[in-house]
């Protein structure tokens, strides 16, 4: 299956927290990082004081299934010292399951395509970089979502 997968972190040195995550994903025997894009830096949403973020998409191939993959990530938050508290708060990492394949996914603990990828230009821009062609589904071609965004304030490293 291939999937992708969004990373973004405001703490501790967030690019070294991304390659930090990165690694893990790779050193999983069940998934291979095929591509990642640039990283990306922009202001925290909705104004919420903090520091900036660096965000980046990876494509993975994987024979896990989507929940196996989500405990995967949060494993690798939970290594990286994630604490949870503030809804959009800062956060060392945050590793979010954007697609799983052509996939919709809507239980208790996942909703896949990401309920919020679609307004997110740190999302959208870093997908496009590395899948210029991709459909998402519910929503459709990643060109379209991409024009559609405010892309001002995100700035590629
Ligand atoms: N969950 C459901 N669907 C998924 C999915 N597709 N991928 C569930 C991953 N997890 C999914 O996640 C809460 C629960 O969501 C999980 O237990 C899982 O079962 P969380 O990461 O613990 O909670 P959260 O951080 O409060 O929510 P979320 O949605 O991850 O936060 P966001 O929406 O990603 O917002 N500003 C900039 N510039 N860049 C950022 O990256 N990120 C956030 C975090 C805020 N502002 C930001 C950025
Ligand atoms: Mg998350």
């Amino acid at each position: 299956m291939l999937a992708y997968i969004g990373l973004g972190s405001n703490l501790d040195n967030p690019k070294a927290q991304l390659v930090s995550a990165l690694n893990s994903l790779s050193e999983c025997n069940d998934i291979e990082v095929m591509t990642l894009s640039s990283f990306y830096k922009s202001k925290p949403l909705l104004d919420i004081p903090g520091p900036n973020y660096i965000n980046a998409v990876c494509k993975i191939e994987t024979k896990l299934s989507a929940l196996d993959l989500l405990e995967i990530c949060q494993q690798i938050e939970e290594n990286q010292h994630r604490v949870r508290d503030v809804k959009w708060g800062s956060r060392t990492i945050d590793l979010d399951i954007l697609l799983y394949g052509e996939q919709i996914i809507s239980n208790d603990r996942l909703n896949i395509p990401h309920p919020e990828m679609t307004n997110r230009a740190f999302v959208l821009v870093p997908l496009f970089e590395i899948e210029a062609d991709l459909k998402v589904p519910l929503f459709g071609s990643i060109k379209g979502l991409v024009d559609r965004i405010d892309i001002s304030d995100l700035i590629k490293l």
